[in-house]
């Protein structure tokens, strides 16, 4: 399934990479994409393999707030 999840504090390309690299590593993530405009990523996951509460987790080690 397709999920869009809030950041927090993501401004540059780097940013962008840490977030994204940080969530397809992740076991049963497929793909994500972040809108640093809008602020959030937009996350393709297998809902079987992996919850919320891990995805937020990735991203927050990178150093940002998940909303
Ligand atoms: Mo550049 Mo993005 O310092 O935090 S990596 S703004």
């Amino acid at each position: 399934m397709e999920q869009t999840i809030n950041v927090q504090g993501m401004t540059c390309g780097h940013c962008k990479m840490s977030v994204e690299n940080a969530l397809t590593e992740l076991d049963g993530v497929q793909k994500a994409e972040v809108n640093l405009d809008a602020g959030n990523v937009a996350v393709t996951y297998d809902e079987t393999k992996i919850d919320d509460a891990a995805m937020k987790e990735a991203i927050e080690d990178q150093g940002y707030d998940v909303k």
